[in-house]
């Protein structure tokens, strides 16, 4: 790997969030055609970050300032992109279901996804069914992805499915869950695509999903 696309990889895997973006100007400044920081230093850079999370190497906090790092590292690069004209892996509209408001692991997907090509919608938390539909009615959107944190809220993605059913935008879309009380069953019993336990496990499935 050139020396300038090893840097950002580097600071990256380590969780530097103010070297990456200086790594990226640099990369930049250096004549590096913006999709190829992208592909073969920063998205590789995450996919190892995922890689090490399984193996149990890495840990939450290891994930997050990582993911920080790459968002820091986007922030230079996406403007660059949309230029470029870059292919996304599809857009997913993401949020917390309705009365849930934990967002570090959405956040983490959401992330995640970016740093895997997808285009993002943040929802947000405390996300109602009728928000959901209407993103699917308006926005291009692909894959509609629901985090939950509580039993207590869990039940608000079976409504968010059936009211995308109601509106007749079910079939559009795949939806993805998951959440610590989330499960692949409690996936299968409401009618989502699938269930994924964290967040490079929600890149592969989205991935997965959309390739069919
Ligand atoms: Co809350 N909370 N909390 N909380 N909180 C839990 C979830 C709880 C398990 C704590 C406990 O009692 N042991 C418990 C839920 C019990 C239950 O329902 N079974 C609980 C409770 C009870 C509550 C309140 C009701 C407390 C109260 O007010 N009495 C309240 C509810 C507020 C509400 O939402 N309406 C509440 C509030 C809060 C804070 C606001 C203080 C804060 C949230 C801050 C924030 O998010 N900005 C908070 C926190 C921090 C937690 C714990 C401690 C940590 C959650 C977290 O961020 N984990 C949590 C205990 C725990 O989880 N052990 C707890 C780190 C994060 C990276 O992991 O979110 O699981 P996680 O995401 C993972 C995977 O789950 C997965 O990927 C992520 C990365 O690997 N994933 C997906 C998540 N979404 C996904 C979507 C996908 C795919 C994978 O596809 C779409």
């Amino acid at each position: 790997m050139e020396k300038v696309l090893q840097d950002i990889y580097d600071s990256i895997l380590s969780g530097q969030n103010t070297v990456t973006p200086k790594a990226v100007q640099a990369a930049i400044d250096a004549g590096v055609a913006p999709a190829k920081v992208l592909n073969e230093s920063m998205i590789a850079a995450m996919a190892k970050v995922g890689q090490l999370f399984e193996e149990g190497e890495y840990y939450v906090p290891e994930m997050l300032v990582s993911a920080r790092a790459m968002q820091s590292g986007l922030a230079i690069l996406k403007p660059l992109l949309k230029e470029a004209k870059v292919a996304s892996a599809g857009k997913v509209a993401i949020g917390t279901v309705k009365g849930d408001l934990h967002d570090i692991g959405k956040n983490l997907v959401a992330m995640m996804l970016e740093g895997a090509g997808f285009e993002i919608k943040d929802m947000g938390t405390d996300v109602s069914p009728e928000k959901f539909v209407e993103a699917v009615k308006t926005g291009g959107v692909d894959v509609v992805a629901l985090s939950a944190l509580l039993t207590t809220t869990m039940t608000n993605m079976k409504v968010t499915v059936e009211a995308l059913k109601q509106a007749g935008v079910r079939e559009k879309v795949k939806v993805i869950i998951g959440g610590a009380p989330v499960t692949d069953s409690y996936a299968l019993q409401i009618g989502a695509d699938g269930y994924a336990p964290d967040a490079s496990k929600a890149v592969s499935l989205a991935k997965g999903l959309l390739k069919k």
